[in-house]
């Protein structure tokens, strides 16, 4: 494969509402888009990375620095040979930065699959059209604020509700959520890191309301605090931070540090290793399901593809595009049925709207390759 250039282009867009978690608040995503041009097709992605490194390591300025300083060099030194399944390898002596190679990898792609007419799911393996969405509720101001959230996202259709928790937001707003909803609703808490093994005995206290999991409650290098506390608390433990690749997730597994995975493209360098660590869960008999970084519909249509592989068993965090944007820079997701469907059109399905992205945008710069 021949590419003719890269461009990053530097993107601005609100949030329909704040997201609260328990790192930080964020008012709109600052993030960076991918395009890569071949003489025959334009691949598109978008880089997860936030303007802090409060997530991960990651940051903005950072992976615009070591896409293209650091990558896009390894890329061009492979010349004629390019393709998206070398891309791995030739960026595996740069340590780290997983989100920055995620989305050179799957911009590639993108490209690749449209030159031969072949869509993200067919690619990866999806077996499903549709796939269930869930919903990440943020942390609020009261909890009369978080039962007006969740009612408007279930009354909208959403199959499970995610609520994000830190220490003193936890106990209480899902035991509103439990009372007002049932026992029926599909719910999971989110605590992004918020605790220690210190407060085990505290999470156990969330057991009695039969939560489908708990996701990184610890640090994201702790496997073994993570495997310490599952043996205390009955809620299934979910890591995200913690998996960076399918070896951390065979490690954690074989730790029982998890008995779920979920499962981001971004975080763990692209789609490729993130349908390895699909196949390295099924193996294990361990569910998974797709993350998400508040994509636009760039990232959107290819996690809905990858949510379209039979071990993810449990909604994503794969929602409409009206959960996050007033105007999303595709044409919109919606929830059909609490589903949002698998895009069927070459590469990631879909189209980039010109306008909307121009009225997004503060910078381009271009890359000669
Ligand atoms: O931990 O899953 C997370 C958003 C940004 C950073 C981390 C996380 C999240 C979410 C929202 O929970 C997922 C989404 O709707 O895209
Ligand atoms: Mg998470």
């Amino acid at each position: 494969m021949k590419i003719e250039n890269i461009e990053l282009r530097r993107v601005h867009i609100p949030l329909v509402r704040p997201f609260r978690t328990s790192f930080g608040t964020s008012i709109a995503r600052e993030i960076t888009i991918v395009r890569v041009k071949t003489a025959d097709a334009e691949g598109w992605a978008e880089c997860a990375a936030d303007t802090r490194p409060l997530y991960s390591s990651e940051f903005l300025d950072g992976s615009d620095l070591v896409i293209r300083d650091h990558l896009i060099p390894r890329l061009q030194a492979l010349g004629d040979r390019l393709t998206a399944e070398r891309v791995a390898g030739a960026l595996e002596p740069v340590k780290g930065h997983t989100m920055s190679k995620a989305v050179l990898e799957t911009a590639i792609l993108d490209a690749q699959l449209k030159e031969t007419g072949v869509s993200f799911g067919g690619y990866l393996g999806a077996v499903h059209d549709t796939v269930p969405a869930g919903v990440s509720v943020g942390i609020m101001d009261s909890i009369d604020e978080l039962l007006e959230a969740v009612a408007g996202y279930l009354e909208e259709g959403y199959l499970r509700i995610k609520l994000k928790i830190e220490p003193g937001w936890d106990l209480e707003p899902v035991r509103a959520v439990r009372e007002r909803f049932g026992d029926e609703l599909l719910l999971q808490v989110d605590a992004n890191t918020a605790y220690t093994l210190a407060d085990a005995r505290h999470l156990a206290r969330l057991d009695p309301f039969d939560l489908l999991l708990m996701e990184q409650p610890l640090t994201e290098d702790d496997l073994l605090g993570h495997a310490h506390l599952a043996r205390r608390i009955t809620t299934p433990i979910c890591l995200d931070e913690s998996i960076e690749s399918a070896r951390d997730a065979a490690t954690a597994i074989t730790l029982g540090a998890c008995s779920i995975i979920n499962v981001k493209p971004s975080r763990v360098g692209g789609y490729l290793e993130a349908r390895r660590i699909h196949d390295v869960a099924a193996a294990h008999g361990v569910p998974v399901w797709c993350g998400g970084m508040l994509e636009t519909g760039i990232g959107r249509a290819a996690n809905v593809a990858l949510a379209g592989l039979p071990n993810f068993v449990l909604p994503g965090d794969t929602s409409a595009s009206n959960r996050y944007y007033a105007e999303d820079l595709t044409a919109p997701f919606v929830l059909e049925n609490g589903h949002l469907r698998v895009p069927t059109g070459p590469g990631i399905g879909v189209e980039v709207l010109p306008d909307v992205l121009a009225g997004v945008t503060a910078s381009v710069t271009e890359i000669r390759f």
